[in-house]
């Protein structure tokens, strides 16, 4: 195909290196960043910020290019004050991008919103604790304060923030996880009885075929490229599964191989790479299920069956009865292709099937994930050594997270775990997730919003509709390291809470704090950061907790709220905050497979904390496996535009596309490091819309012709961004992407998945126009 932007014919390598040094260079603090990706990953450092893959904690170096720019960005020498917020004013602010306001530089003092002058103004921290207790202390329920968590924080921290949400009466948890993994998370519950990845790393090792279903880990977990690329070299055999060809995926050069670095050569990824339909997964395992158990009936692990599982029969009957017609029709993919994939799976001994947010971010994801499961539970390639299923995280601890509570839907057996523990009583009734949580503050039901990390408003979907439910909060209180979107989108009152980065030197009372994290293959083990603090006034996250909590529960002007709540009032919460190893003992005290945490963490890989199922033992209502004998969805695009059809005939015929939002190299989230997506041979921009180059002649597009992007829904509401120029791309034909957060306004508040409440961000069904803007600039030439 020609296209005018290039793509390399290998990842990794040289351009890696490279491109490390030059941000490490770039951030103005480039002795201690380099001082600080020596012990990225190591025994005695912190954790990388970057991604949730493990490591073994041995070799030179554990950080890879964007594990470095997440670093880099961390520790810059630029600052964030009252001066520069004096300068700017909000309504200023807002009309500056994503990524102005984050390299701007470290917030270094907290804030407060003047709505009369429309600026942010210094506040002591005593004050702003006042203000959060005192609004906390005066509302009606506390079901009207919305707890939101991104995946950065520390166990210690979100075990604290989810004990101060609780205590104070609410399980309004909505977190990153709701947009991200939550889909992985209730289909291996229901199927395997644990929400979590059953594999560990040393599994890649003994795997002979290693499925990677809708993952770009060239870029978005750059160290699991050293996993495949190790294991490819041994024979193991990769077959991809992704909607667009992904380089890294095809060839990868490890930047830690001095051949591969210097001169053309690579190890070749992918043995198998096949390019579904969006959406398209689970007619595709399906296609491969069939194939084994109308083909192959002597690949059935049949004692597994057996002993391990209920409802094969139902499966088998459901699998049967899907037609190839429909599978090649929704997984885009021939037949021939599938079966050369159900050919590797079978034959091979042991399996392990990674994913992420390809497979999490559709309406049916669960369902995906759960087809994913079947084809392993026939094939009995799971709980034992070199196979399993492995859901890869995305936020460094984010899967800490859920283990520390942090979850709008606790277990019944957390609730009063804790309760017992506290001698206390606590909610039990389900909180809001992300969606939900956006529609109670834009309807006013919620009143306060307050954020742990992360940056909701560029992150969340709909951005109108999220904007104007932010902008609802009476309170809207931001615990950040960086400006972003989040901190303007504000008309009462609110606070910019500036806090330590996972880099930086933590000092308390009883000395320098270490704090623990859980990465994909539930691995916990401490980090410490080393770095001076950006600024002498940013707190920890832990701290910052802490005081909220300490204040709120000792407030002079106390309602029934806190003075009924002997257990909040009990707890020293500055105890804990001078000695995080008291947080640790508490952790131990209330949640399963901590014991001797502080002396197990003292061990240089940390601990295991085990996997019910990898022992074959299914905390299931039936004490078995599941198998999903669902059947394959009628349409793979969310209900909300069901009467797409008809919209688009009004819409003169367009054809519809379904638009995937995905990340580019030079992107954490919604942290935007730079202009460039080198995987994809994009130079200096983010819009762009990579489509077929048949779909764009047919439409009469030429490449770099700007277009305008439509989504289709049911609501009458317009959703569009405008601008976008196009780029031919190696994509099935139908299916468009383009970078998030730029098309976060596309997708509509109400199309979330089944079951998992997710937004449907890989899915968007579309209608694209040449550009109004471009006509004008012509006609201007
Ligand atoms: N450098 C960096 N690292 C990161 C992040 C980051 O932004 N930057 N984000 C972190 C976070 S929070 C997360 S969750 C992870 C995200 O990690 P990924 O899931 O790799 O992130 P995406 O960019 O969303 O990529 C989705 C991939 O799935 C493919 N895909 C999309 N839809 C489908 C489909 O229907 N079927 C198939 N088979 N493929 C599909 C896309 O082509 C793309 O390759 O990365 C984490 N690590
Ligand atoms: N359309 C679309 N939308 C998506 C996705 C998609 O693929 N497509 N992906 C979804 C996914 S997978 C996720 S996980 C979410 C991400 O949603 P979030 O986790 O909310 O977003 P991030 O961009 O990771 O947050 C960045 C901000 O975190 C703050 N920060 C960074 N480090 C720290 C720290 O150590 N402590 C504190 N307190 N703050 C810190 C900085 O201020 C920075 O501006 O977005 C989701 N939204
Ligand atoms: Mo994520």
């Amino acid at each position: 195909m020609s296209s005018h932007h290039q793509k390399p014919t290998k990842a990794g390598g040289f351009p890696s290196l490279q491109a490390t040094f030059t941000h490490v260079l770039r951030s103005q603090h480039t002795k201690q960043n380099l001082k600080n990706l020596l012990r990225v990953n190591q025994t005695d450092g912190f954790d990388c910020p970057g991604c949730a893959w493990g490591d073994n904690k041995q070799g030179a170096f554990q950080f890879c290019e964007n594990g470095a720019k997440a670093v880099a960005w961390e520790s810059t020498g630029k600052g964030v004050g009252r001066d520069f917020f004096a300068q700017h004013s909000v309504r200023q602010l807002t009309k500056q991008t994503d990524y102005w306001l984050e390299y701007q530089g470290r917030l270094t003092e907290p804030m407060r919103f003047n709505a009369i002058t429309d600026h942010y103004e210094p506040v002591s921290w005593s004050e702003a604790f006042s203000i959060i207790a005192t609004k906390l202390n005066s509302l009606s329920s506390p079901d009207q304060v919305e707890f939101y968590t991104s995946g950065r924080a520390s166990n210690e921290a979100s075990y604290l923030y989810q004990l101060f949400g609780r205590l104070y009466g609410t399980n309004n948890f909505p977190d990153c996880s709701n947009m991200c993994h939550e889909a992985s998370g209730v289909a291996l519950i229901s199927a395997i009885g644990i929400g979590k990845g059953t594999v560990v790393l040393e599994d890649f090792d003994a795997a002979e075929a290693i499925f990677v279903f809708g993952q770009n880990p060239g870029t978005n977990h750059p160290r699991m490229m050293n996993t495949l690329r190790k294991a490819a070299k041994q024979g193991g055999k990769i077959v991809t599964f992704n909607n667009l060809k992904e380089v890294a995926l095809e060839k990868f050069a490890s930047p830690q191989s001095p051949i591969e670095l210097l001169t053309p050569a690579a190890t070749t990824i992918s043995h198998l790479y096949l390019t579904p339909k969006l959406g398209g997964d689970m007619a595709a395992a399906r296609g491969m299920a069939k194939f084994i158990i109308e083909q192959r009936p002597d690949k059935i692990d049949h004692e597994f069956i057996q002993q391990h599982s209920a409802f094969f029969e139902d499966y088998q009957h459901s699998v049967t009865h899907t037609s190839w017609d429909k599978i090649e029709q929704q997984s885009g993919l021939t037949k021939a292709e599938i079966i050369q994939a159900a050919t590797v799976f079978s034959d091979s001994k042991t399996v392990i099937s990674c994913w992420a947010m390809g497979l999490t971010q559709h309406k049916h994801s669960v369902d995906i994930i759960r087809e994913v499961v079947n084809l392993h539970l026939l094939c009995g390639q799971i709980g034992k050594k070199g196979a399993g299923l492995c859901p890869v995280r995305g936020h460094s601890n984010v899967q800490g997270n859920r283990t520390m509570g942090i979850n709008e839907k606790p277990s019944a057996a957390f609730i009063t775990r804790l309760e017992q523990h506290l001698s206390t009583s606590l909610p039990r009734q389900a909180g809001h997730n992300v969606v939900e949580a956006l529609k109670a503050l834009h309807s006013k039901q919620s009143k306060v919003l307050i954020c742990l990390g992360g940056n909701l408003a560029a992150a969340a979907p709909d951005t109108d509709f999220t904007y104007q439910a932010m902008r609802n909060a009476e309170l809207n209180v931001q615990i950040s390291t960086k400006l972003n979107r989040s901190h303007l989108q504000v008309t009462h009152d609110a606070l910019i809470l500036p806090c330590l980065g996972r880099t930086e030197l933590d000092k308390q009372q009883s000395g320098i704090q270490k704090i623990t994290v859980e990465d994909t293959f539930s691995m916990v083990h401490a980090s410490t950061g080393m770095t001076e603090p950006a600024s002498e006034q940013c707190l920890s996250e832990i701290d910052i907790v802490a005081q909220m909590a300490h204040a709120t529960f000792n407030h002079s002007g106390s309602t029934q709220l806190n003075s009924t709540n002997h257990a909040a009032n009990k707890l020293d919460w500055l105890a804990l905050r001078d000695d995080y190893a008291l947080i640790r003992q508490l952790i131990e005290n209330t949640i399963d497979g901590f014991n001797d945490f502080n002396q197990r963490i003292e061990q240089p890989a940390g601990f295991y904390l085990g996997n019910s199922a990898a022992e074959l033992i299914w905390n299931t209502t039936n004490q078995l496996a599941q198998f999903n004998p669902s059947q394959l969805p009628n349409s793979v695009i969310a209900d909300c535009s069901s009467n797409a059809q008809t919209t688009a005939s009004s819409a003169e015929q367009q054809a519809i596309f379904l638009l995937q939002s995905l990340r580019s190299h030079d992107q954490y989230n919604t942290t935007i490091y730079g202009m460039d997506d080198r995987y994809r041979g994009i130079k200096g921009k983010r819009n762009v819309l990579f489509m077929n180059q048949q779909d764009a002649v047919q439409l009469n597009l030429l490449e770099d012709q700007l277009v305008d992007i439509q989504s289709i829904a049911n609501d009458n509401i317009v959703r569009k961004v405008c601008g976008f120029s196009v780029v031919y791309y190696d994509i099935p034909r139908g299916n468009i992407a383009a970078y998030y957060p730029e098309t976060n306004p596309l997708v509509s508040i109400n199309s979330v998945g089944i079951g998992s409440y997710t937004p449907t961000s890989k899915s968007i069904p579309v209608v694209i126009t040449a550009s109004t803007k471009q006509v004008i600039s012509v006609a201007q030439v």
